[in-house]
């Protein structure tokens, strides 16, 4: 196939007909129970998470495992910011500075997990996967299921101080859900429905209500530190990560370049800056595999891969 037939195809796979791009569900649902009997119980250096540092989805799940003290319950392989035609690569990080290759599996591609649990699987290769090593196969590949895992799971290994955190607190599920319905349509997805439109109407059905939610977003923010009942939740960490690579990627590969968060949304900004200086969190933040990985993967949006050197604001500035 030439390179332009195959680019042409790897957009037909992105967008539909109508140049809307839609997200595929992911497959694997199982979960992590604390209850005798459970088929994934939780256990010390039981599971691996493969991330990407460059995926909002990933990130998410790299967040919590940070911010809830489970170092020692789960490891990590990190891939290739590159992501091309066969999917997501491990490197050395002498290839990849960052990248953390698959000692659990010792892949190659992570492909060759999907494939190893289901020989017939046929959907994408997605990031998060969360690994069982005892039993040998993916338990979940949906971040927004693995974070909930990982907010309680683990709970009762853990010191109270650790113990103590829940970004799920039941007294806000309600409104953490509603919440999290409407970020992740217009601004979590809607950033990726905008810049992977391939037709006009689509990209306008979706930078429109991406704008028109970060207006509320910041309206929210102006009268409270955090997103829901101003306390500290899963709400902040699921759009924290499409923060954090808006100004240096979104705003321009995605072209979704109305306002900017520097510049426009000064609520938004103190947000993340009190997010990202949370201890443990700016290590979670790799800019390089970030930017490289938009940049240079979808070439399709950008065939000459240069990446720009805009950087995003400096979340580290104190918080005023
Ligand atoms: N719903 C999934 C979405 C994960 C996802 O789309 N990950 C992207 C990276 S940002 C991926 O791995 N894409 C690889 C591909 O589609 O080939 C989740 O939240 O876990």
């Amino acid at each position: 196939m030439s390179t332009a037939k195959k680019e042409q195809t790897e957009i037909l796979n992105w967008a539909s007909k109508d140049g809307e791009f839609r997200r595929q569900q992911s497959v694997f649902r199982d979960q992590i129970v604390d209850e005798p009997g459970a088929k994934f119980a939780p256990e010390r250096d039981r599971y691996h998470l493969y991330v990407s540092l460059a995926c909002p989805w990933a990130h998410r799940t790299l967040m919590v495992r940070e911010l809830k003290g489970l170092q020692d319950f789960i490891t990590v392989s990190v891939v290739d910011y590159l992501l091309l035609d066969k999917g997501w690569k491990f490197s050395t990080s002498e290839e990849c500075p960052g990248a953390i290759p698959d000692t659990v599996n010792n892949a190659s591609y992570l492909s060759d997990l999907y494939f190893k649990v289901n020989p017939e699987y046929s959907g994408r290769f997605t990031v998060p996967v969360l690994w069982d090593k005892k039993l040998n196969t993916l338990v979940n590949n949906e971040s927004s299921e693995i974070i909930r895992m990982l907010n309680t799971c683990f709970d009762k290994f853990l010191p109270d101080d650790k113990k103590a955190i829940n970004y799920y607190p039941e007294n806000l599920r309600a409104e953490i859900d509603e919440l999290n319905e409407w970020v992740y349509d217009t601004v979590n997805n809607g950033v990726y429905k905008s810049g992977f439109a391939t037709s006009q109407q689509a990209y306008e059905n979706n930078v429109y209500p991406l704008f028109k939610s970060l207006d509320r977003i910041e309206d929210i923010l102006s009268k409270s530190d955090y997103l829901v009942a101003n306390t500290f939740t899963e709400a902040d960490i699921r759009l924290f990560t499409t923060i954090v690579r808006f100004d240096p990627v979104y705003h321009g590969h995605f072209k979704c370049n109305a306002k900017s968060i520097e510049k426009d949304y000064p609520n938004i900004l103190k947000w993340a800056r009190r997010i990202y200086q949370m201890p443990g969190v700016a290590g979670t933040v790799n800019m390089d595999h970030i930017k490289k990985h938009y940049y240079m993967s979808h070439r399709q949006i950008n065939p000459t891969q240069v990446v720009p050197i805009g950087t995003g604001p400096d979340l580290s500035l104190p918080i005023n």
